[in-house]
C-alpha cells in the first residue's frame, strides 16, 4: 500500500539511471577523472586513451593556469567542455564505467595550515562524489577508484606495511584520507558498490608538484648545476619513503577496477630511501657528490660539494612538520598476486629521469 511504499522509498530517489544492465553498461569503456589537472590525473588520461576509453576530467575553474599537464591530450578544447560544476549532472550526462577520484588537497605539510578545508575536499568531497553516484541510480553501474594513501599508516606500528597493518594518521591530510577510506569501504559494504581504494605509496615522476620533495630537489639540482639557484633548503632529512614512479602505479589503479570484485590494494616498491640518499643520487647526475657536515638532524647541517667546499644544502626548521611520518615502507604482495601488477621503474632511475628533464628545463627556460 501506499504506507510501505513511502516507507520503503529510497532515500535517493534515482534520476538518471539507465535501461542498461550493469554488465551491459559496463561494456562501454567511459572514465570520469576527478583531480585530471594534477600528476596523476595526466598519466591515468594517457593510459585510458590508449586503452580506447572516452576520458573525461573535471577541471577546478582557477584564475591561474592549472591545465599545463594534459594540454596535450585535448584534440579541440572548446569541444570537449561541458560547462558544469555540479557533480550529479556531470555523471548523469556523462554515465561513466568507472570513476577514479583523485582530486585532492594533496600536500602533506599544507594540510597542517589548511585542516578544515583539506578535510572538506579530502574527506567529505568523497563522500558527495559518492552520493551523486547514489543519486544519479547508478551504485551498480560504476566502478569508482579512491585515492587512498600510506600516509594513512603514519606513526610507525609495523613494517612492511600491508592491507592489515592498523593506521595511525599522522596529519590533517592523513585523517582526511582516512574519512575517505572508511567512506568507501562503508558504502561498498551498505550499497554492494564496485568501490575499491588504492593505498598508494609515493611516487614521483618529472610531471610531480614543485613543492613536494623529490621534485623540488631534482629542480634545484638542474638550477645549481647550471648556475641558476645557489642553495637547496630542505626541512627533514632523514624520513624515509617507498618512492615509485606515477605511470607504474597509474596501471595498477586501473588494474584495480577491471576486478570482479571491489578490494583494497597497496601499491609499493618494497623498497624505502632517505630523503638524504634522494639529494645525494640527484646530485650525482649532474656530477657533484655532496659530503655531509654538522650536527645531524639540526638546522647547523650542512651538505657541501666535496670538489669545492661550496655548501649546496641547508636544513630550514620551516620545512619541518608539527608531526612527521618517519617512515614508509610498503609491500605490494597483494597486488603483485592479485592484479598482477609490478612496478617497472626502479629508484635510481626515477632520480635520473626527473633531474634530467628539469635540467632540460632549466636550459629551455634559460634560452626562453
Ligand atoms: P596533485 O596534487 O598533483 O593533483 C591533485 C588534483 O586535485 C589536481 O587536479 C587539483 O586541481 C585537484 N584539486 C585540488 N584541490 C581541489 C579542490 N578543492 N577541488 C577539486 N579539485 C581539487 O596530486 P597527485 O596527482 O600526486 O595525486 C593524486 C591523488 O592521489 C590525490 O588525491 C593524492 O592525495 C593521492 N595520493 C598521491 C600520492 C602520490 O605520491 N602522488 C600517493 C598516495 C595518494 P588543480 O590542478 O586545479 O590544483
Ligand atoms: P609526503 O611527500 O608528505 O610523503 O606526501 P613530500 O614529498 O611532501 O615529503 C616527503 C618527505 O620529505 C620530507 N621533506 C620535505 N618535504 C617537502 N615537501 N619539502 C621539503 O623541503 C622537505 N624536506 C624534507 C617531508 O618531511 C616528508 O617526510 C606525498 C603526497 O603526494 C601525499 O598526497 C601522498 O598521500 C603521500 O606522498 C603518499
Amino acid at each position: 500500500n501506499g504506507d510501505s511504499a513511502l516507507r520503503f522509498a529510497p532515500a535517493y530517489a534515482p534520476i538518471a539511471g539507465t535501461e542498461l544492465s550493469p554488465a551491459d553498461y559496463f561494456k562501454r569503456k567511459v572514465a570520469l577523472i576527478t583531480g585530471i589537472t594534477g600528476q596523476d590525473g595526466s598519466y591515468l588520461t594517457e593510459l585510458l586513451l590508449e586503452k580506447g576509453y572516452e576520458v573525461h576530467g573535471i577541471i577546478r575553474r582557477s584564475s591561474s593556469f592549472n591545465t599545463g599537464r594534459i594540454e596535450h591530450l585535448y584534440k579541440d578544447v572548446h569541444e570537449h567542455l561541458t560547462d558544469t560544476t555540479n557533480l550529479v549532472s556531470i555523471i548523469a550526462s556523462i554515465k561513466p564505467t568507472e570513476i577514479y577520484n583523485l582530486a585532492a588537497q594533496s600536500h602533506v605539510k599544507v594540510s597542517f595550515d589548511m585542516a578544515e578545508y583539506t578535510g572538506d575536499v579530502d574527506g567529505l568531497g568523497t563522500l558527495r562524489l559518492l552520493d551523486a553516484i547514489r543519486t544519479c541510480g547508478l551504485t551498480n553501474h560504476i566502478r569508482f577508484y579512491q585515492a587512498s594513501t600510506s600516509e594513512l599508516y603514519g606513526k610507525v606500528v609495523e613494517t612492511p606495511q600491508s592491507e592489515t597493518t592498523p593506521f595511525y594518521p599522522r596529519s590533517p591530510y592523513g585523517v582526511a584520507k582516512l574519512y575517505g577510506f572508511w567512506i568507501v569501504k562503508n558504502y561498498r559494504e551498505s550499497y554492494d558498490m564496485h568501490a575499491s581504494n588504492g593505498i598508494l605509496f609515493n611516487h614521483e615522476s618529472p610531471r610531480r608538484g614543485r613543492t613536494f620533495v623529490t621534485r623540488k630537489i631534482s629542480r634545484a639540482v638542474a638550477e645549481i648545476s647550471l648556475g641558476q639557484q645557489d642553495c637547496l633548503y630542505l626541512g627533514n632529512l632523514d624520513a624515509k619513503r617507498d618512492w615509485g614512479h606515477a605511470r607504474d602505479y597509474v596501471e595498477g589503479m586501473w588494474r584495480m577496477l577491471q576486478q570482479d570484485q571491489p578490494d583494497d590494494f597497496v601499491l609499493a616498491t618494497g623498497e624505502t630511501h632517505p630523503v638524504r640518499e634522494f639529494v645525494e643520487k640527484a646530485f650525482k647526475i649532474v656530477g657533484t657528490t655532496i659530503v655531509w657536515e654538522g650536527e645531524r638532524d639540526t638546522v647547523n647541517e650542512v651538505g657541501k660539494c666535496k670538489e669545492t667546499g661550496k655548501v649546496l644544502v641547508r636544513v630550514d626548521e620551516r620545512y619541518f612538520r608539527p608531526a612527521e611520518v618517519d617512515l614508509l615502507h610498503g609491500t605490494p604482495a597483494k597486488a603483485e598476486k592479485v592484479l598482477g601488477w609490478k612496478r617497472k621503474v626502479t629508484f635510481d632511475e626515477l632520480v635520473k629521469e626527473m633531474v634530467e628533464a628539469d635540467v632540460e628545463g632549466a636550459k629551455r627556460s634559460n634560452r626562453d
